[in-house]
Parts: C-alpha cells; structure tokens; sequence
C-alpha cells in the first residue's frame, strides 16, 4: 500500500534564487503536500508564484505563519534562519534549513541523503543543508573514503555567480553588455554585498567567496573545509580549500586532490564511482569527455571526471567535480531530506 499522508509544506525565501528552485523541486517530485505556504521578506510578499495548477501569493514570515506546518524549507539568509527557525520548531515544524547557521551546530544534523542520510534521526527540530561546494565534492569523495580511506582533501573551485543570488545574475549579464559594447563596467555586488571593495565578474575571476576569516581563508573555504569533516564524521581529515567565482552562471566545478589510505587505481575508482548513488561518472579522456558547468545545469546528479593519478605521491589522486550549485547544491538536497523525514517517519 502506497503511503497517502500528506503534509503542510512551508518554503521561506520563496521568490530567492534557491526558494524558487525548491518549489519546482517540490513540484516535479511531487511531494505529498497538503498546503504549500509561501513566505518572504515584507519586500517581496504579495508576489504570485504557480504551483502546480495553482497561483499562491507569497506572504510575509511572521512567527505565527508556522502554525501548523510541518516541514519548512529556509532559504532567506542566514540571520533570518536564526531568528525564525526556532519559532518554527516551537510550533512543531521541522526545519530543513538551506543557511550556513545551524551547519555547525552539533545538535544539528548535517546530511547529504547519499552520504549520511541515517543522522537525520537525531535531530531536534533543525537539519541543516550543507553549502553547495560542499555538497558535491562530499558525495563523489564518501563512496572513496569507504572503500579505501581517505586522509587529505585539497580542492580549488571554480563558482557559478547564481550561488550568490539574483542579483549576481543580473550583474554579471550587465557587465558583459556593458564589456562588449566598450563600456565601463560597475560592480555593486560580488564578492561581497556588505563589503567595501567590489570588483567586476565578467572576464574575470575572484578568489573571493564569502567574508575573509582571521587565519586567511574566506568563510565558504572554512564552510568547505569544516562541513566535510562533519559530515563525513572524520574529525582528523586534512582539508585545505580555495574557493574562486567565476563568469558563468549556473554549477560548481571543483578540481579536487585527495589521498587515499590504500593502494588502489584509477579504474578501481572510476568504478567504485561509477555505482556509487547520486553521481554520473564521466570520464572518458580519449574521448574528450568530461562533465562541464552548461552541461550539468539543470540536472540533479554530481557528475566526475578526469580522475587520475598524482604523479608524485602514490596514494594522491586528482579528479574534477561538476553539479548544479541550486539542485543538488541546495533546492534538490534539501527536498531529499524532506522525503527521507516522511519516508523514514523522522518527523
Ligand atoms: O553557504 O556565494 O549556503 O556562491 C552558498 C552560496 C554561501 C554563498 C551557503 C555563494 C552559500 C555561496
């Protein structure tokens, strides 16, 4: 017998970049909602968004707005999270929060349903969604460390502006106008909304994401380095991260070394991966074929290739990470959760 329950489904950060993601994400899953509630900043409430056959106008968040639902998807920022979440729970909700607020917090769980979906259990009322680079580079590395062991991560990105938001959308396709037309170019926005110096995205490339931490990193390479360890309970993982916005749109790319506790080959990997859940192995150099940023947009799966051997340090391997940083980077991840709470009854 098919489970028929149903259930109140809230999205906040509705009319976001990842909120609007989630809702398709809902839709195309069909996930068993009851009612969909629709919620954003005063800013953007009132805002018509179809869901399914319906049109369903956004509402301004309030604490009272959870009453009676029980799952809510968050994804309007991180002090918002903070504030609204726990009235959220108060109210019987289960939180599944999209922000890097609760990520670290050790009484919330931080899960990739291919990679640790069974610490949804203990959670309190909050499981929080990894950032986005961690995601994909986390589910190609879980199946390596099970089967050989894994002792050291160093991964340099290459991220899409959609990570940081419309807006950077919008700014990136103005500056490449304005490039090619010979015209100056104004930056209002990446790397950093908040900070003082702002730099042009078309053409170029910013090791900048996030706000730069007292030891030297940027807070998105500190969310990488420590949200992997979490996540794939190694506490004594090294991990070192350098995170780089570049002028595309849409998915991650991540060139990604790692060393390995025992011997193994590339063919082992490539096969190991190739059966592992969540991951489209794409790796055929004499063929040219590899995954890139435009062909993995718009699709759910985390896609690898160029898996070889380091030339110098026989257990260190290199290989290259692709997926879409709003699917299985947020929008997608965070709705798995939601099917494992209902499927597994962990509401
Ligand atoms: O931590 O700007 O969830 O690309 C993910 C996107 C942080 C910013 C997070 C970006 C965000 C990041």
């Amino acid at each position: 017998m098919s489970n028929t329950k149903t259930y109140n489904v809230a999205v906040l950060g509705a009319t976001g970049a990842v909120g609007q993601k989630i809702i398709e994400t809902l839709e195309m899953k069909n996930f068993p909602i009851k009612q969909l509630k629709l919620l954003s900043s005063s800013r953007s409430a009132g805002t018509k968004i179809k869901f399914n056959d319906e049109i369903i106008i956004v509402e301004e968040a309030k604490p009272e707005s959870f009453e009676g639902v029980d799952i809510a998807l968050f994804s309007a920022g991180g002090s918002i999270s903070k504030v609204l979440a726990p009235e959220a729970v108060k109210r019987g909700a289960v939180v599944i929060d999209n922000t890097s607020a609760y990520r670290m917090d050790e009484s919330v769980p931080l899960v990739i349903p291919e990679v640790n979906e069974t610490d949804i259990q203990a959670h309190n009322g909050i499981i929080a969604n990894p950032n986005c680079s961690t995601i994909q580079m986390v589910t190609a590395l879980k199946p390596i460390q099970d089967k050989y062991g894994l002792n050291r991560v160093i991964v340099s990105t290459y991220q899409a502006v959609s990570g940081a938001g419309a807006e950077a959308v919008e700014e990136l396709k103005d500056q490449a106008q304005a490039f090619l037309a010979g015209e100056d170019l104004h930056a209002e926005l990446l790397p950093v909304k908040s900070e003082s110096n702002h730099y042009p995205i078309a053409f170029n490339a910013l090791p900048q994401i996030d706000v730069f931490q007292d030891n030297g990193y940027t807070f998105e390479e500190m969310k990488m380095i420590n949200e992997t360890k979490k996540i794939l309970h190694h506490a004594e993982l090294s991990v070192a991260a350098t995170c780089v916005r570049l002028p595309f749109f849409t998915s991650h790319a991540e060139s990604v070394y790692f060393e390995v506790e025992e011997d193994t080959s590339v063919s082992s990997i490539q096969a190991t991966l190739k059966h592992a859940p969540g991951i489209v192995l794409k790796d055929n150099p004499q063929k040219q074929e590899y995954p890139t940023p435009l062909d993995a947009a718009g699709k759910s799966d985390v896609f690898v290739g160029r898996i070889r051997k380091d030339l110098d340090d026989h257990k260190g391997y290199h290989m290259w990470v692709v997926s879409d940083n709003l699917l299985k980077g947020a929008a997608w991840n965070s709705v798995q959760i939601a099917e494992s709470l209902v499927k597994n009854n962990w509401l």
